[in-house]
């Protein structure tokens, strides 16, 4: 018997079952394992199912360790044809029928447990391969995710799902439908994207802990056709840092709001060139909440029909506005959108900065500062308004904006206020 203890820990973890209309588990959750495995207290599975045995499974029955099986799986260490692990492996065996729960849960304990390999020459048809979450650490799996295609990609399903502790993917994930996950703390570190041809609707990823961070660092592919949302109370990091990963979100709008700490969209390993981070919607805000909140954007091409980036009206030096090696545009001609609107930046405390980017709006420039004697600094960069046509305004910046000298910078455009304009570095 010296298998089951190995096999006891497979069965703890397979806590949820559920069931689609193919042979995988999909998505409805059971109390526990208990009630799924009782001897006479099957749980009835209401409609059709269409179970299909993985050939791996039905075709290696009878080289399965009955005894330590069925022991390992709570129906006692009974072996040959007629024990109830036998019995009801047979009655699973080709294809298709109705079933209760239980069987169904006991199938796919089995599969999880695992078949000796399929003798050499037989066919194979292996299980899809699946990523379990234990996001509070409890020792009990949260959250299963499937490769269902065998592609290498895991698919997530559409819908809302909340988890206690952090969720860490580490896995490639093609999401479909619209997506919500709220989470501690959230982080995607594999390739993430959606399906090509299948846009997702939204997609909101919420943390909420007191700390609670949301960090995607793998090439990124989402395309969606409504918003794509992103709050969380610390860091917000997209970051293409990583081995050159492009991360690329379309979407009708674009959010990502920290509260107190850095909204990150970057690459640092490229410029202003060979932007590796792309946003495009039609309206694009990048907000830090409260004091302490800052941007920082490097690496970058944000293109929308409107562009906000903005921090509060804190007094903390911490706040603050970093764009460099960066594309900001809401000129038609760059992003193919209809009308372009005005590229409002909205700094605060510290002295906010522009560097060797190009900011190029459709309409209106509009740069703000919230505090007294607090400045745009622009080192090598391009500011343009709707062609020239546009404004400048630099009426609500309560200090100055600063073109750094040595780094010239042009500006396209009608300027509000001109003596708020002076050639001077920010940090002489
Ligand atoms: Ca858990
Ligand atoms: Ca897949």
């Amino acid at each position: 018997m010296e298998t089951s203890a190995e096999h006891a820990i497979h069965i703890g973890m397979e806590r949820e079952f559920t069931v689609n209309q193919e042979r995988r588990l999909a998505a409805h959750a059971l109390s526990s394992h208990d009630e799924v495995m009782a001897p006479g207290h099957p749980v009835p599975w209401k409609s059709p199912v269409t179970v299909t045995i993985p050939e791996r499974v039905s075709g290696n029955i009878e080289s399965l360790p009955v005894a330590d099986t069925a022991a390992a799986l709570g129906l006692g260490p009974r072996a040959g044809q007629h024990s109830p692990l036998m019995r009801s492996l047979t009655r699973l065996r080709g294809g298709s029928l109705m079933e209760s729960m239980r069987t169904l849960a006991l199938l796919f304990v089995v599969a999880a447990v695992g078949f000796p390999a399929a003798p050499s020459g037989a066919a194979t048809n292996p299980t899809p391969p699946a990523v379990t979450f234990d996001t509070d650490f409890d020792g009990k799996v949260d959250f299963t995710i499937y490769d269902t295609n065998f592609d290498g990609v895991f698919e997530w399903p559409s819908g809302s799902k909340s988890f206690r502790g952090d969720l860490e993917v580490a896995v490639p994930v093609v999401m479909e439908g619209s997506v919500a996950i709220t989470a501690d703390s959230i982080a995607f570190d594999a390739p993430l994207s959606s399906a090509p041809g299948a846009p997702l609707g939204n997609l909101t990823l919420s943390a909420r802990d007191g700390f609670g961070s949301i960090f995607i660092t793998g090439d990124t592919d989402l395309t969606l056709t409504g918003a794509f949302k992103a709050t969380a109370p610390s860091l917000i990091a997209l970051d293409a840092s990583g081995g050159g990963a492009t991360q690329r979100i379309t979407a009708k709008s674009i959010s990502m709001t920290s509260l107190f700490s850095t909204v990150y969209v970057v690459n640092f390993d490229t410029d202003v060139s060979n932007p590796l981070v792309f946003l495009s919607a039609d309206s694009i805000s990048l907000v830090g909440k409260q004091a302490d909140a800052g941007l920082d954007v490097e690496g970058a091409s944000l293109a929308a029909r409107k562009i906000t980036l903005e921090v509060p009206a804190a007094n903390s030096t911490f706040s603050q506005i970093n764009v460099s090696e960066s594309v900001l545009t809401t000129d038609p001609a760059r992003t193919g959108r209809p009308s372009g609107d005005d590229i409002i930046l909205s700094g605060t405390r510290s002295d906010n900065e522009v560097r060797n980017s190009v900011v190029d709006s459709g309409h209106n420039v509009v740069f703000k500062t919230w505090t007294s004697s607090t400045n745009w600094c622009l080192h090598n960069t391009a500011v343009e308004a709707n062609g020239g046509a546009g404004i400048i305004d630099v009426n609500a910046v309560r200090g100055e904006v600063r073109l750094d000298p040595s780094e010239p910078s042009t500006l396209t455009g009608r300027i509000s206020s001109p003596k708020k304009v002076v050639n001077a570095d920010c940090f002489q």
